[in-house]
């Protein structure tokens, strides 16, 4: 499928989907959401593909929601509408792992997209940010609820009340991104981390990004309670037994989806 705002590349097992507005430092306008949402829906439908990447460029990952497609809408028209839900759900509820690999600002709807994603790895110009307050606007597209429970109130109201960014150092120290590279190496060291879990058995990543999602929506003891019950549910996967038997054997497990 031909894109306008997205690059989308299947190499082997791995989905990689390059946000491609330059001249708008990626914002993110309803095409681009639009055909995200569709890409990601089609990786999620491909039996080939076990894991997405989501970038931008060297310069911008995406410098937020398109102010000027927003300007002039009224309550209504993005009310009515669910301006941007849609396609946000079709990312949000994607069952394979998805890796940010964010280089340059990653800004309001920017940042929330990265913050949406499994897990993010930073370039070292990677730049962090929920200015929406600048604009008489609050985050809308999870970014109050991610990062707080990312860094904590203080930073978090911090930088939705005053617009700070984060440098990717700040990002590390901070739990938002699970590692910095160095911004050349950024979509080879992403691509690496998506072939290794494309490796794994599906069924257990399936498993993985279900119960650690699960501890953002329920109580301690309801989420070790499904933990523990998708890791006796796997007994009933010939992965398991391969690779327990692999490990054995010392030798490479060759997982099968089944
Ligand atoms: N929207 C539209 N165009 C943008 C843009 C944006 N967010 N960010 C940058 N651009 C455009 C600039 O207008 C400029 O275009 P031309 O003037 O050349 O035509 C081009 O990209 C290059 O930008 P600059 O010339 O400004 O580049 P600089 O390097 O000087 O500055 C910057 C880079 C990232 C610091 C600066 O561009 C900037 O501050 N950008 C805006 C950042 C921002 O405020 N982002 C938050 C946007 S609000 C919701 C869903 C989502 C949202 C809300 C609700 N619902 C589902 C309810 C999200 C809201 C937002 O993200």
């Amino acid at each position: 499928m031909a894109y306008k705002t997205i690059i989308v590349e299947i190499d082997d097992h791995v989905a990689l989907i390059r946000l491609n507005r330059p001249d708008a430092l990626n914002a993110l306008n309803s095409t681009l959401l639009g055909e995200l949402a569709q890409a990601v829906t089609e990786a999620e439908g491909n039996d080939k593909v076990r894991c997405l990447v989501i970038t931008g460029s060297e310069k911008a990952f995406a410098a937020g929601a398109d102010v000027k497609e927003m300007a002039e809408k009224s309550f209504v028209d993005v009310f009515v509408t669910d301006l941007f839900g849609r396609q946000v759900n079709a990312i949000e509820r994607c069952r394979k792992p998805i890796i940010a690999a964010v280089s340059g600002y990653a800004l309001g709807g920017g940042c929330e997209l990265a913050l949406m994603c499994d897990f993010i790895i930073a370039s070292d110009s990677a730049k962090f940010g929920q200015p929406e307050i600048n604009l008489g606007v609050v985050a809308g597209i999870g970014g109050t609820q991610r990062l707080t429970r990312l860094v904590g109130k203080s930073k978090s109201m911090e930088m939705h009340l005053t617009g700070r960014f984060m440098d990717a150092q700040e990002a590390e120290r901070s739990g938002v991104v699970s590692r910095v590279v160095p911004a050349k190496k950024l979509v080879e060291e992403a691509m690496s981390a998506a072939n290794k879990i494309a490796e794994k058995s599906q069924i257990a990543t399936l498993a993985v990004k279900e119960a650690v999602n699960r501890s953002y929506e329920t109580t301690l003891s309801e989420g070790i309670l499904h933990e523990r019950r998708l890791f006796h549910a796997l007994f009933a996967t010939e992965d398991q037994k391969e690779g327990m038997s692999a490990f054995l054997d010392k030798r490479e497990p060759q997982f099968r989806d089944k």
